[in-house]
């Protein structure tokens, strides 16, 4: 009998890489996805659409179902039907600067999303049975309490989505502690890669930078140059849901590569990819990175990109789940990160042209 998982959010970075490690960890991969005016299947189009993906009896290897983390009706129906072993909540309203504009709806998705999803699972008497990821996040921690952040360290979020996020979290824990469900939390740092959102500062900059080197953009304006991430890779970070999932005991775990690294440094290192080296000048709102050979400024700061409350810092430990589910936190290396990103935009950039 394959193994059933239900991903909430497939269409998302993240989904899309646990739905690609799911099925060829020979599971059955239920996903669900959001009614839009415009295509938003663009990451997992590979999974859904080409006929390769299709098994022997000539059925999808990915089965999308709409759903929204709003309306607990089709969460229920959909769990029902399908009976998962496993879910991955990773249906969120993600981005930190966005939930300053819509902390309501932000809350609705994050936070009593959460708690509609876990309620279905309970509804339906499938405690015992099935499974459940929770997608926590780094930005709990929000204003830093201690360096490096680790399961122990005090939560302080900095934004709506991080107080959101803290619902979720420990809704999560309650749940497990009052109905006894296999119910745990992933607290993951940043973590990017090819398919990140275009709006996260990772993948801005990467386009950026490959939109600079073909002559189709003159300058980058990011916010906060001074925030430090501590930034992994996506791809590596996935297979860790699905550890989570297989220990034998629900606990929640840090993961992270444990390094870390500023927007700047970042900025750097991407136009590096490209030849350019950034040379850095000027304080705050003034500061400037340019271009070193010719003296052209290629990187500027607008305000419009800072946040009413900024989390400055964060730092991983990710000692637990090396140590307790065996995972590499330095798989890929903060260099490989930029360099398969940038490596990635500039052929994106090509094409799209
Ligand atoms: P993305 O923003 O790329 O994907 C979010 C997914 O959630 C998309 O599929 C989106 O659908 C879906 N979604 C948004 N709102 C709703 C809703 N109301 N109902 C149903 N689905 C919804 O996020 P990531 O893949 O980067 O992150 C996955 C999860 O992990 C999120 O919960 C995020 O908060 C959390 N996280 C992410 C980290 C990171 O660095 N990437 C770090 C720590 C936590 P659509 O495609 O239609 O927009
Ligand atoms: P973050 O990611 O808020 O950490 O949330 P993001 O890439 O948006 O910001 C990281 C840091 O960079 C600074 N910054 C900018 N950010 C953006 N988006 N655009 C800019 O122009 C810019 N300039 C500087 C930000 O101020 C911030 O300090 C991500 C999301 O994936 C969350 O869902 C997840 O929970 C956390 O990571 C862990």
């Amino acid at each position: 009998m394959k193994k059933k998982a239900l991903i909430t959010g497939i269409t998302g970075q993240d989904g899309s890489y646990l739905a690609e490690l799911l099925i060829e960890k020979g599971y059955e991969v239920h996903g669900t996805l959001r009614r839009s005016s415009s295509f938003n299947t663009g990451r997992i189009e590979h999974l859904y659409f080409e006929e390769w993906v299709r098994d022997m009896r000539q059925q999808r290897l990915v089965n999308l179902h709409y759903a929204d983390m709003t309306d607990s009706s089709s969460l229920i129906r959909i769990i029902q039907n399908i009976q998962p072993d496993e879910i991955y909540n990773l249906a969120a309203q993600s981005h930190v600067k966005v939930s300053f504009d819509v902390p309501e709806y932000t809350a609705e998705t994050d936070a009593v999303g959460t708690l509609r999803l876990l309620e279905a699972v309970r509804i339906l008497g499938l405690e015992n049975k099935t499974r459940i990821y929770q997608a926590s996040t780094s930005e709990l921690f929000g204003l830093v309490q201690e360096i490096p952040q680790r399961e122990t360290t005090p939560f302080y979020p900095r934004s709506p989505y991080g107080v959101a996020k803290l619902y979720g979290y420990w809704i999560t824990k309650n749940y497990r502690e009052s109905y006894g469900m296999f119910a745990v939390n992933g607290i993951l740092f940043n973590h990017e890669s090819e398919r990140r959102g275009e709006t996260f500062v990772s993948r801005k900059i990467t386009l950026a930078v490959a939109r600079i080197a073909q002559g189709l953009q003159d300058k980058l304006y990011l916010g906060n140059l001074d925030a430090k991430r501590d930034w992994g890779y996506a791809k590596d970070y996935v297979e860790c849901m699905w550890l989570m999932l297989q220990h034998d005991r629900p606990e929640d775990f840090v993961i992270a590569t444990g390094q870390m690294h500023s927007v700047r440094e970042f900025c750097t290192l991407a136009f590096a990819e490209i030849g350019i080296k950034l040379q850095w000048e000027g304080k705050g709102i003034e500061e400037k990175g340019i271009d070193k050979a010719t003296g052209k400024v290629l990187v500027e700061v607008d305000p419009k990109y800072f946040r009413p409350a900024e989390v400055e810092q964060l730092q991983g430990d990710p000692s637990k789940a090396k140590n307790v589910l065996g995972w590499n936190p330095q798989k890929t290396s903060f260099e490989d990160l930029v360099k398969l990103m940038v490596k990635h935009d500039m052929e994106f950039v090509k094409k799209h042209r």
